[in-house]
């Protein structure tokens, strides 16, 4: 009986892929110019077998919304969407014109100081880093860009 169950943890072991494990690199923060909303770019690897969503990034300093880009007729337009994928074995990059995190809510006095990020996922666990504010960032895409 012993050997039956030893046997069957190792079958359940090999069945089941490494779940999704996510990091975060190169993380980029900008203030907005004049008033826009502070913009984050970066890139998530997940080394995992199984993709994930980031579900969520919370500040305790400000609001973040997860932003893409879509075409309309021929124009570019952002929507704030619910979840980003995290291929399995691959990345999500956050970048210019693509998919992006908005800041809202940043108080000015905050915006020299480092913002506390927690990002949150459907399978991984919720990684905090706190992103030191590079140059701002004039994002002509966001001009007059209040949130949703
Ligand atoms: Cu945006």
């Amino acid at each position: 009986m012993y050997r039956f169950w030893c046997a069957l943890t190792a079958f359940i072991l090999t069945a089941f892929p490494v779940n999704a494990d996510v990091r975060i690199e190169a993380l980029e923060l900008r203030a907005g110019i004049d008033g826009r909303p502070g913009i984050i770019f970066g890139k998530l690897t997940n080394t995992g077998a199984t993709a994930d969503r980031l579900i969520r990034v919370d500040s305790p300093d400000a609001r973040i919304e997860m932003h893409t880009h879509e075409m309309r007729g021929n124009v570019m337009r952002m929507r704030r969407t619910d979840a980003f994928l995290v291929p399995a074995d691959g990345n999500l990059t956050l970048k210019s014109g693509h998919h992006h995190l908005m800041v809202f809510d940043w108080a000015l006095e905050k915006q020299g100081t480092p913002l506390s990020l927690t990002f949150k996922f459907d399978e991984s666990p919720s990684i905090s880093v706190s992103a030191s504010p590079g140059k701002a960032y004039k994002n002509e895409e966001h001009k007059g860009h209040k949130g949703h």
